[in-house]
This record gives structure tokens, C-alpha cells and sequence, in this order.
């Protein structure tokens, strides 16, 4: 190919900066057309390594001025770095840079927004507005002063405290922020716009007052409230949880409505998808609700994890992500319901990091090399790294793990630190030996775990044999795995001391367990205690017992899915080979008896529990998957249990349907769950009234919850004519084609119909005024969203394939991050038949095939490849 490879970087290459940039004083002048930065920066070189030049990174800058030390400077620039020989050791260089944020289609660095500037610098958009180390071990203390119209941008903002703010001539005036923590560059902010601000305040445990403001684009302060109640939650939880207290005096978020990723923890001025801030009972879902909850706390819990102590180097991402995960997560099962969060976890899991760590991106927690480290913002860094952070206090206990954060800060206050630094924090307070631990962090792929029981009725013991297996490994060293395991007697009662975490540290070991009077039940990774997939030879007996009777509510949930799995990928290979599956009834009779039980075990969990697998998760299931056969499967599961529950699905949709005043807590959240699963379950049925139930539910609705799952469900409906689906969508956008985040919802739900025309309407509606081309939002809604629509992404003739390459090609210069990310779509393309990768290899080829592609689509493109 005639083009020039983009160099992959190594973290076996990193060495530290030669400089050090002390102090950064920034001058903006906001113009229209253009905006002039002034930067000085106090360099002093790193004695701890030999004298260099000093190499700054630039992209899209064009240079006004270079001076050190208040005299023009000589220097080579390239467009990407700006190099400086035979400075002294200690300088102040000033440069003058003209960007251009109108024209900043990628929405990294300073870009436009409908009628504001924001910024976005992680991982590395710091350089799009001067001239830095951007990296993140270089850490400076920041002065920022803007300029701009006042009428146009009365609010201009930056990190830290403001200092002073002034008029200036022309009808401009001009702000001054000073932020005293010293940060890495990625943690950069500023805005200015016309924005409204809501206002409130923290007290500290110390006694400190907080001034908390959000600002958003003006009209919307009603969608507010929750986002500013879910800061003082947070800040409250860390506090009492980690014993960790804002260090801010100011703490803003700022909401735009253009934003590739879901929000960003900038030292007190966070910027956040709009997506992750606005919220009213009418036009959020209880979802949206509990979202905001987690990504609110996430980015004000990266103060701490991210900030106070940041990342070395991008490879140490998880450093900051899988800790601040595992912290949100934990805020999130507090605040709302701890059973269906880890619930949920898992589901979010299997159906993209699973896939992922299976696929051409797999990658470890720490990966050793990237091209493009966007690219690297992944469900593995985030999720998987997550997952183990909750291993290490599994296998320390809470008490440690709090004693182990305690020292991490004791340690690293301030500094840029690596992974390493963090696990020995946990060491050095728990005494645990973490070395064999370390391989989670170095080996990509998803661990398999074999389980066999064998009971001994003349010892009385029951042994369980563990055998461990990773080929997407480098090797064959076992990694350590902790199970959490408890035996169950027949009579579905928990064995008395049988709960138990095992420490699998061997390819193969034994467990064995004592005084054990009848061959058990095992139930296996409890609370999913490791994120590997684990296989056990159960009956469906088994299942239906640890269904009905596990305490933890975790792998009750999980005998439930291996049961649907399994039935699931059976009748989907009798639909492949041309027959009719049977379903059997006491699947049917467990679901009966979850449905009937719905006070006991609680809504939430039970609208959990009837939730069948997703066809993405099953898929990961199978050699070669016929996304038709699995899509047929499943639905004629549910069609079954609907056709078989109709009564109690619609007696249970009665029984939940009360009156009261909407609320986003988790009771009310669980209850509509579950009436909204049977009302799902009930649109399965061929049945006019149903349909009429559903719009009736559609109309009436008084929140967004009840209104949105009513026309999901009818969204889905096959038949070539329904006119209750065709008036719920028309009367749908008519109502909020002017809430940004609704129409959003409304072009989702299209997208991800399980209708054969479902294509044939994402083509149409990416010409309709609803969509934006530029809008990473409304790209997520409405093209990404139908990349995971299996069925008809995956379609036989290649058009699904054909369409995601076309619009890969549209955007990916307009946005290369946000491309990229639908060009992931294609991860998994070699588990499908030969006559669908033909298709796929074209799509695929062609992209990469395509003059000037960006880098962060030839990455993926050529990793699905290769
Ligand atoms: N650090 C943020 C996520 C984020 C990452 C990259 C971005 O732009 C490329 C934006 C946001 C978080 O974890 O919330
Ligand atoms: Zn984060």
C-alpha cells in the first residue's frame, strides 16, 4: 500500500521527559474565525536525564512567534512538533499560536459547540491549542486568561479559582483563573458561552465550603437538579467510604451537546456530554437517571483517582479508569440497588468486553503498545480493568483494600504513577503477594475455567477440580483467579460453612471440602467474582434449584441465563438444520414461579432474571454463528414464554400499574422494570388489543420510562402494518424533535428494531432533519447503535457491511475518534459463515483501501484484518 505506516508506540520504550514545564501562563483571544493563544512556559531541564533539545508537540497550530526569554528564538518546526537546541537549563520560552475552533471538526483540543468553545485535551487535544510536552508525567501549575464578546460569551471559564475579570474596549471583556494543583495537560479546560449556571454548595467533613455550579446551554437549568444532587451524593460517599475530601473551592461541570465520550474530569471544571447531565421525569428514563448518578460520581471521583494522582503514560490508563470504575460502580450499587448493579455489570460485560478481549482488539488492562491510544478508551480498560480492582479487594478484603487506598495516596500525592505503584500500596497494606496477580495486567483474553465435582460418599468430602486455560494468552502461566463458591444440598438449602473463596493460583487444582453428607450443589463464582468464563457440567435440575433457591442474588441470576443459553443455542440449531424447537416446560415453570415471586425476591431483580441473554452474548457462544437461526431462537423463546405467562404477564402489568408521583429511586426504577418486561413480553403475541395496551401505555405515560419502553416495544413489531408503531414514532418526534437527547432515543429505537427494514429506515433517516452528521450523539444513536443490531448488521447479503463502510469513509476526517469507534463494528466479522466475511473482508478492505484514511480507523481496520 502506498502509504506511510503510522508508528506504533511502546511502553517498553518510555523514558521520562528531559524537561520539566513548571508554570504555564495561557492568554486566549477569542475571535471570531480564529483564536490567538499566548502560552509562556517555565522550562527547567530534568537532571535526571541527558541534556536534549526540547521537542514540543503541535497539531493544527499555525506559529506566530517563538521567543526564550523575551528574544526571537531559532527553531525547527514540523507540523506535529516544534524543536529547540541549546536552551538554557532554565527558560521561559513564549509562544504565539492562531487556531482555528470553528473549523475543529474532531472535537478534540478548543472546538465549537452551537454557540460556545469548549475544550476537550485527554488523551492528547492539549497539543491542538499550543505548544506542550503533552504527556501525562509533566505537571505544571496553570494561570489562564481569556478574552471575548461579552454579549456573545458572557461566561469564561477555566480550571481552578477565578482570580480577576475586567471590561475591554469594543464590547469585549476578559476573565483570569489561577489553579493551584499542579496537573498534567489532559486535565486542561476552558469555555466561554452563553450558558446558564445552577448554583449550590458542599461543606466538607473538614468544614470547607464547595461552590458547585453546572452550566448548561440556556432554557435547560429545569434538567439540573438530579445531576447537582448526584455531585453532593458523591462527594459525600468519598468521604465516608475512602475517607477522601474535595481539595476545590470551585467544582463546575459544564454540559455540551457535541462530545465524543461520555464526560470529562478536567481539574474542577469537568465538561460533560449533555447526555450525562440533563435529566427530567418527562424526557430521561429511569436508566438516564441512574447513569448520570455513576458518571457524575465518576468524573468527581477521578479528583482523586486521575488527578491528584494521574498516569505515568497512556499505557497506564486502567491506572485512573479501572479504579474510578470499580468506584462508581460501588457508589451506584449504595445509592440504588447493589443485586441488579452487579447484575448489570456483568450483562455490560459479556456483551462488549468479552467480545472485545476475543476479537482483533483484544488487549490487556495495560496494553504494551498502541497506534492511536484513543483507541484504547475501551470496555477492557474500563470494565475489565474494573473488574480487577474488585479482585484485589476480594482477595484482601474491604478492610485492606481501604487501608491499601489510604497508602496509594500516603505514597503518590501528586505524582504520575504506574500500575506497579498502585498494587504495591494494596502489598504493602495487606501483606498479599500480588506477583502472580500482575498477569491480569500484562495478558489480554478472557480465562476459561473448567469445573468438575466429584463427591466421595465414604470420606464425606466433595472436591472440586479447577483447570484454567487462556488461549489468547502468551503463554501458559496460570493466573490467579479467586471463585467464590458455596454448596448447596439437594434440598436447596446453603451448606453451613461451605461458602468459601477459592484462590486458583495452578493450571488444574483441587479443592476439597469436608463433612459434606450428600453429593452438593456448587454454585460457582459467586457475585462473579472473576471475569473469566466458567463452565460447569449442571443439570437443568441444578440450575432451576440455584434459581430459585442461591442467596446470592448474582448466581441466581446467572443459573437463569445458563438456562436460557443453553435452550437458546439449541433451538437455534434446530432452526439451522430446518426443524422446530422445543421448549421445555419446566423453563416455562421456573419463569412462573420467578413471576409469582416478585415480592419476595424484589421487581428489579426479576425484570433481571426474565431478561433472556442478548443475542451479542450468545453469539460469543458459538464457533460460526447464523445470526438469523440465534435471532429466531430467541425470539421463539419469548414468544413461547409469552404465549404460556399470558396471564401472569398480564396480571402482574395490571398489579404494577399504580399511581404515584414519579421518583428515579430504585423501587419505583424496579417496579416499571418489570411491568415494562410483560408488557415486552406481551407485544410477542399477534394481539390487537395488546398493541392498543402498549399505545394506550405510550399516550398516558407521565415520564419518559413508561413512554419510551411502550414504544420501544412497538418499535419492534414485525408486522408489515401496524398503526400504533407508525403513530407512537410520528406522535414521538412530533412531541420532542426540540430535546436533543429524546430525538436521540427516537432514532436508537429504529435503529436497533429487530425489523427486516430496519436498514432500509437507518439509510432514510440519515437524511432526516432529526439526524446530524457531525454529532457524535446522534452517530451513536443511530449508526452505531445499529452495528450492534446483530441480525441486521450481520445480513446475509452484505448491505449492513457495505452501509457501516460507507459511513465509516463519511466521517472518518470529520472525526476520526468517532469512526474509529463505529469501525468496531466489524470486531468480530470471522464468526460468521464464509459467504458474510466475503462481504465483510470487501467492506473492510475498501476502507482501508481509502486515501488519507486516519490513523485511528487504519488501526482497527487493520488489526480486524490481519
Ligand atoms: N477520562 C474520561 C473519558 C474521556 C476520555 C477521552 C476523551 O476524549 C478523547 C473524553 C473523555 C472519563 O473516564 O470519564
Ligand atoms: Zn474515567
Amino acid at each position: 500500500m502506498n502509504r506511510e505506516t503510522p508508528p506504533t508506540i511502546y511502553l517498553k520504550d518510555y523514558t521520562p521527559p528531559a524537561w520539566w514545564i513548571d508554570t504555564v501562563d495561557l492568554d486566549f483571544v477569542v475571535e471570531t474565525g480564529a483564536t490567538t493563544v499566548t502560552a509562556r512556559l517555565a522550562l527547567r531541564r530534568n537532571p535526571a536525564v541527558a541534556a536534549q533539545p526540547l521537542v514540543l508537540d503541535g497539531e493544527d497550530l499555525e506559529t506566530l512567534g517563538v521567543s526564550v526569554d523575551g528574544q526571537p528564538a531559532t527553531f525547527v518546526a514540523t507540523p506535529t512538533s516544534l524543536t529547540l537546541t541549546d536552551l538554557p537549563d532554565a527558560c521561559t520560552l513564549t509562544t504565539v499560536v492562531r487556531i482555528d475552533p470553528d473549523k475543529n471538526t474532531r472535537l478534540s483540543g478548543l472546538y465549537r459547540s452551537k454557540d460556545g468553545y469548549f475544550t476537550q485535551c485527554e488523551a492528547q487535544g492539549f497539543r491542538r491549542i499550543t505548544w506542550f510536552l503533552d504527556r501525562p508525567d509533566v505537571m505544571s501549575v496553570y494561570t489562564v486568561t481569556l478574552h471575548a464578546d461579552k454579549e456573545a460569551f458572557p461566561v469564561l471559564l477555566a480550571n481552578g479559582n477565578p482570580v480577576a475579570a475586567g471590561d475591554e474596549a469594543d464590547g469585549r471583556h476578559w476573565a483570569k483563573w489561577a489553579d493551584p494543583f499542579r496537573k498534567p495537560a489532559y486535565l486542561f479546560a476552558v469555555v466561554a458561552g452563553k450558558l446558564d449556571v445552577l448554583r449550590d454548595s458542599f461543606r466538607t467533613a473538614s468544614g470547607r465550603e464547595v461552590q458547585l455550579a453546572i452550566y448548561v446551554e440556556p432554557g435547560k437549568l429545569d434538567q439540573c437538579p438530579h445531576a447537582m444532587a448526584a455531585l453532593q451524593k458523591s462527594m459525600k460517599w468519598d468521604e465516608e467510604r475512602f475517607g477522601l475530601e474535595c481539595d476545590l473551592d470551585h467544582y463546575m461541570i459544564v454540559a455540551v451537546g457535541d462530545f465524543n465520550m461520555g464526560a470529562m474530569e478536567n481539574k474542577g471544571l469537568n465538561i460533560f456530554n449533555t447526555k450525562y447531565v440533563l435529566a427530567r421525569p418527562d424526557v430521561a428514563t429511569d436508566v438516564d437517571f441512574e447513569n448520570i448518578d455513576r458518571v457524575v460520581a465518576h468524573e468527581y471521583f477521578h479528583n482523586w483517582t486521575g488527578n491528584r494522582v494521574t498516569c505515568r503514560d497512556w499505557f497506564q490508563l486502567s491506572l485512573k479508569e479501572g479504579l474510578t470504575v470499580f468506584r462508581d460502580q460501588e457508589f451506584g450499587a449504595d445509592l440504588h440497588n447493589r443485586q441488579t448493579a452487579r447484575i448489570r455489570e456483568v450483562r455490560g460485560l459479556r456483551a462488549a468486553q468479552f467480545p472485545e478481549d476475543a476479537g482483533p482488539m483484544a488487549h490487556p488492562i495495560r496494553p504494551a503498545s498502541f497506534v492511536e491510544i484513543n483507541n484504547f478508551y475501551t470496555s477492557t480498560v474500563y470494565e475489565k480493568g474494573a473488574e480487577v480492582i474488585r479482585m484485589i479487594q476480594t482477595l484482601i478484603g474491604r478492610d485492606a483494600f481501604r487501608a491499601g487506598m489510604d497508602e496509594y495516596f500516603r505514597r503518590h500525592d501528586g505524582q504520575a504513577v504506574t500500575c506497579e505503584d498502585f498494587v504495591a500500596a494494596m502489598a504493602a497494606a495487606s501483606g498479599f503477594d500480588f506477583t502472580q496477580f500482575m498477569r491480569w495486567y500484562n495478558q489480554p483474553g478472557t480465562p476459561k475455567v473448567v469445573v468438575d465435582g466429584h463427591y466421595d460418599p465414604l470420606e464425606r468430602s466433595y472436591t472440586l477440580t479447577c483447570t484454567q486455560s487462556n488461549p489468547r494468552a502468551s503463554d501458559d502461566a496460570p493466573a490467579l483467579i479467586p471463585i467464590r463458591v458455596a454448596l448447596f444440598t439437594e434440598a436447596d438449602e446453603l451448606i453451613a460453612g461451605s461458602e468459601r473463596t477459592l484462590q486458583l493460583t495452578a493450571n488444574s487444582q483441587s479443592f476439597v471440602f469436608n463433612d459434606i453428607g450428600d453429593e452438593p450443589v456448587p454454585s460457582l463464582l459467586r457475585d462473579f467474582s472473576a471475569p473469566v468464563n466458567l463452565e460447569f457440567d449442571y443439570t437443568p435440575e441444578q440450575l432451576t434449584l440455584l434459581l430459585a433457591f442461591e442467596t446470592d442474588p448474582f448466581n441466581a441470576w446467572e443459573a437463569g441465563q445458563r438456562l436460557a443459553s443453553t435452550l437458546i443455542l439449541g433451538a437455534a440449531a434446530e432452526i439451522a438444520a430446518g426443524r422446530t424447537p422445543q421448549w421445555p416446560d419446566s423453563f416455562t415453570a421456573a419463569c412462573r414461579r420467578l413471576l409469582q415471586t416478585q415480592r419476595e425476591r424484589g421487581a428489579a431483580f426479576v425484570a433481571e432474571a426474565l431478561t433472556l441473554p442478548g443475542e451479542t452474548t450468545l453469539a460469543e457462544q458459538l464457533e460460526i454463528v447464523d445470526p438469523d437461526a440465534l435471532h429466531a431462537a430467541r425470539n421463539g423463546l419469548r414468544r413461547h414464554l409469552a404465549e404460556q405467562l399470558e396471564g401472569e404477564f398480564s396480571g402482574l402489568y395490571a398489579a404494577l400499574t399504580v399511581k404515584e408521583a414519579y421518583a428515579p429511586d430504585s423501587e419505583q426504577a424496579g417496579r416499571r422494570a418489570l411491568r415494562n418486561l410483560c408488557l415486552s413480553y406481551l407485544l410477542e403475541l399477534d394481539s390487537d388489543a395488546l398493541r392498543r395496551l402498549a399505545y394506550a401505555q405510550f399516550r398516558e405515560a407521565d415520564n419518559m420510562t413508561d413512554q419510551f419502553a411502550a414504544l420501544a416495544a412497538l418499535a419492534n413489531i414485525n408486522a408489515a402494518v401496524c398503526v400504533q408503531r407508525e403513530e407512537a414514532l410520528a406522535e414521538f418526534y412530533d412531541r420532542w424533535k426540540d430535546e436533543a437527547l429524546v430525538v436521540d432515543k427516537w432514532l436508537q429505537v429504529q435503529s436497533t428494531s429487530r425489523r427486516p427494514d430496519t436498514l432500509a429506515t437507518v439509510k432514510a433517516l440519515t437524511q432526516h432533519p432529526a439526524f446530524d452528521a457531525g454529532n457524535p450523539n446522534k452517530i451513536y444513536a443511530l449508526i452505531r447503535a445499529f452495528g450492534a443490531n446483530l441480525v441486521r448488521f450481520h445480513a446475509a447479503d452484505g448491505s449492513g457491511y457495505a452501509f457501516m463502510a460507507e459511513r465509516i469513509l463519511l466521517l472518518h476526517e470529520r472525526n476520526p475518534q468517532v469512526a474509529s469507534r463505529l469501525a468496531r463494528s466489524f470486531d468480530r466479522w470471522k464468526k460468521f459463515d464464509a459467504d458474510r466475511q466475503a462481504h465483510a473482508r470487501a467492506a473492510l478492505e475498501k476502507i482501508r483501501a481509502h486515501p488519507g484514511l486516519v490513523r485511528d480507523v487504519l488501526e482497527v481496520v487493520e488489526r480486524a484484518l490481519g
